[in-house]
């Protein structure tokens, strides 16, 4: 099992980049709600948009993980900085997902999982992104060093245990608060 590393080479934006956040948030909730998020993921966007909310770009490129593909790892981690986080608040992760058939699949900041990140899509449905507000827990966070990991998980008891489900990521955008 071999681990991509990856260092987020995107900054904190200021208030022009966060208006499309907050725009984005918003257009995402009714979705979210329609795709199966969550009300406590609902009820806990409005929260991150707070005035003490800050805000990093994770990673706008697709991320996959499986068994699919040459290339492709089981699992993959990078780290992260999240400037002048309050730790003991809860945060928002709003993320793009593709292609989660299996519940075993994991998304993890700091080792801690993100609820609501990874929703286990219909067969009919694995091919579309969806529009997901996952939750990091309080006392997760720290405002550097950070490590967000992905893991793809066997089907089972369904399928091929030997098969991971193969799904991927995109456009994480993490919302948090600031003492
Ligand atoms: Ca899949
Ligand atoms: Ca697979």
């Amino acid at each position: 099992m071999t681990k991509q590393q990856m260092t987020s080479k995107f900054g904190t934006k200021k208030l022009t980049g966060f208006a499309l956040i907050l725009a984005a948030l918003s257009l995402s909730l009714p979705l979210s709600m329609i795709g199966g998020a969550s009300a406590a993921s609902s009820k806990l966007a409005p929260y991150a948009l707070d005035e003490d909310a800050n805000f990093r770009i994770l990673s706008s490129g697709a991320l996959t993980v499986g068994d699919n593909s040459a290339g492709v790892s089981d699992d993959l981690e990078f780290t992260f900085n999240a400037p002048g986080v309050n730790p003991a608040a809860a945060a928002v992760l709003m993320l793009r997902v593709r292609g989660v058939q299996c519940s075993g699949n994991s998304l993890k900041i700091n080792g801690s999982a993100v609820s609501n990140a990874l929703v286990v899509r219909d067969a009919d449905e694995v091919d579309d992104f969806y529009t997901e507000i996952g939750i990091v827990s309080g006392n997760v966070l720290k405002a550097s060093g950070n490590t967000l990991k992905l893991a793809s998980a066997a089907c089972t008891p369904a399928g091929d245990p030997g098969n991971r489900d193969d799904f991927t990521v995109d456009n994480l955008v993490l919302i948090y608060r600031q003492p």
